[in-house]
């Protein structure tokens, strides 16, 4: 008898597990799915706490008492274990970030002058809010999403879509599915920032994107000036001042207001101070800052017009790159890149990224900065391959489509951009990039020698740069990428050498002759135009120089 009932109790069992396995099969859509999109009646988190007396969240959602999400078992399902490093996994303090509340208050960093601005919600357009991750701690990512929902009005927010790009762990963004309003698409494999965002923007049905990182947090208001600046100016991306959130101790601190964004040659992004006509530009201190760079990953556009100006270049990998990429974009094709003083959202800034590079990083920043340059920059690329001599040779992909973009949308020219938007990077005059050329168009070579000690020659003109690339600096100096075109020391002979203070290296390039700066001796080509000498300078059609730009206007 007793084994009879121990016999149907297992059978019991056994069915019962076996249909539970049957039903999770059937309606949980297969995890290698590109377009993974959980429908509501999938909304069933078993670390959902419901509460009977609260009516279906709608409406207003304040997730300050996290109604309906059990956030401990949440942030407890990943803590970093005893004898674990805390910044192991994330590059910045996991530890202390998953001890804050994801409804904590941050201090509120506007200017007065924000406080007192009255926005007409009614007026606004909504927004669809697109994070995409990877590998994101579970702590920061919520408090993402509930600084979202927490500090925006709720007729504002049509959705937020999580864009998980193929993290380790599925179960960060799917068990955020019971709190409201969040939808989450996984990608098949790993797709970058940028494939994974466009995915995120493609499954969005608000009529404005709004991207923030995955590791962010919203001040009060955030989002009404970013939105009212988008209604007087459609064709415009803005991005919000973004706060500092201690990588160490998560403490939200106030970035400067006075800062725009802006690069260098690299193409590393840097944040400039406001040049005095910048300043003059702007009537009030909470106007929006016209900005030559976005930082990235924090900004609202109007969704048809991200569609319309080409969303972003879907061959840029992983990280990097992109930012240029839009930012020369939507200036160069009639646009305008904004940041909203009165808009705040704080970020996790970290020293180094938490995650891999399948291709590695800086082959992975040199392809995307290069199809950027290769795009957008004309001439001016050539700064940027003197800045990173490593990118000219370097495989950077088709670019057909993007150049026919560009072409399409009839955007003006790197130049045009320099001197309107961002004049403080527009070369000085002692700072060309060119070629060197004779009388018959031969132009100076390093005939592919890079040696210290190596001779230069002659070459006919081929118009491409490279081995005929030369760039001059405020030190007088002629360079082919790192290296100094400089005399020997008996003054005759020409030699690529480690650029240096010394004489030997200074020259004057004003008078159609290449002279010595601090001598009398003149490049002299051979009258077979093969290499060059020096030799006292005297009226002679051999030690005619051009130096011509490859600038284009
Ligand atoms: O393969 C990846 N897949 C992803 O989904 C790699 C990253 N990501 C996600 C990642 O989880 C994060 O949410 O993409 C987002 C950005 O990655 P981060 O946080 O590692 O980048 P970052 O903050 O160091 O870098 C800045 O520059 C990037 C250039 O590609 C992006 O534009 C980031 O969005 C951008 N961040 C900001 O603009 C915040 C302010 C930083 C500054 C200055
Ligand atoms: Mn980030």
């Amino acid at each position: 008898m007793k084994k009879l009932f121990r016999f149907l109790t297992s059978c019991i069992i056994i069915s019962i597990l076996l249909l539970t396995t049957l039903t999770l099969w059937l309606f949980i859509p297969s995890t290698t799915d590109p377009y993974l999109h959980f429908p509501d009646d999938l909304r069933q988190n078993p670390l959902l706490q419901r509460n009977p007396d609260s009516p279906e969240a709608e409406g207003p959602f304040n997730l300050g008492n996290l109604m309906y999400f059990d956030e401990k078992s949440y942030i407890d399902g990943t803590r970093i274990k005893p004898g674990q490093d805390p910044y192991g996994k994330n590059a910045f303090n996991q530890e202390v970030s998953d001890d804050i509340p994801a409804g904590r208050q941050i201090s509120d960093q506007r200017q007065v002058q924000c406080k007192i601005q009255n926005y007409q919600i009614a007026g606004l357009p909504a927004t669809s809010v697109v994070i995409c991750y990877h590998n994101e701690a579970r702590s920061t990512l919520l408090r993402t999403v509930v600084s979202i929902l927490d500090r925006s009005p709720p007729e504002l927010i049509k959705e937020i879509i999580l864009v998980d790009d193929f993290s380790d762990d599925i179960e960060t963004g799917r068990l955020l599915l019971t709190i409201p309003k969040v939808q989450l698409i996984r990608t098949e494999k790993r797709e970058g920032l940028v494939r994974a965002r466009v995915m995120g923007a493609n499954a969005a049905t608000a009529p404005v994107l709004t991207f923030l990182d995955s590791h962010c947090e919203c001040s009060p208001v955030w989002l009404q000036p970013l939105l009212q600046r988008i209604v007087e100016k459609r064709n415009i991306i803005v991005s919000p001042i973004i706060d500092i959130i201690s990588m160490d101790n998560f403490k939200y601190i106030s970035a400067s207001s006075e800062l725009k964004g802006g690069f260098d040659w690299n193409l590393h992004f840097k944040w400039d101070t406001l040049t005095n006509r910048d300043k003059q530009n702007r009537l009030s201190s909470i106007d929006p800052i016209s900005t030559p760079m976005i930082a990235g990953g924090l900004f609202s556009v109007e969704r048809n017009y991200f569609f319309d100006i080409g969303s972003y270049d879907k061959d840029m990998d992983i990280w990097g790159g992109e930012n240029f990429e839009i930012s020369f974009r939507v200036w160069q094709c009639h646009g305008a890149v904004e940041i909203i003083p009165c808009s705040r959202v704080g970020h996790v800034f970290r020293k180094k990224h938490p995650y891999t590079f399948p291709e590695g990083n800086g082959p992975t920043y040199t392809k995307n900065t290069k199809r950027a340059a290769e795009v957008w920059m004309d001439g001016y690329k050539e700064y940027y391959y003197a800045a990173r001599p490593g990118a000219r040779g370097f495989p950077a992909g088709d670019l057909t489509e993007r150049k026919k973009l560009r072409a399409d949308l009839n955007c003006k020219s790197f130049r045009w951009y320099l001197e309107n938007i961002y004049p403080e990077m527009l070369p000085s005059t002692d700072q060309r990039i060119g070629v060197i050329k004779n009388i018959d168009n031969y132009c100076l070579d390093t005939l592919g020698h890079t040696s210290h000690g190596s001779t230069v020659g002659l070459y006919p003109c081929h118009g491409e740069g490279g081995n005929q690339n030369w760039m001059t600096s405020d030190k007088h100096e002629i360079k082919n990428e790192n290296a100094c075109l400089c005399a020997d020391g008996t003054f005759t002979n020409l030699l690529i050498t480690f650029c240096s203070d010394k004489p030997e290296c200074a020259w004057d390039l004003s008078e159609h002759t290449v002279k010595l700066l601090n001598g009398n001796k003149c490049f002299t080509r051979s009258p077979d135009n093969t290499f060059v000498v020096l030799e006292t300078c005297q009226d002679t059609p051999t030690q005619y120089w051009e130096f011509s730009s490859l600038l284009i206007a």
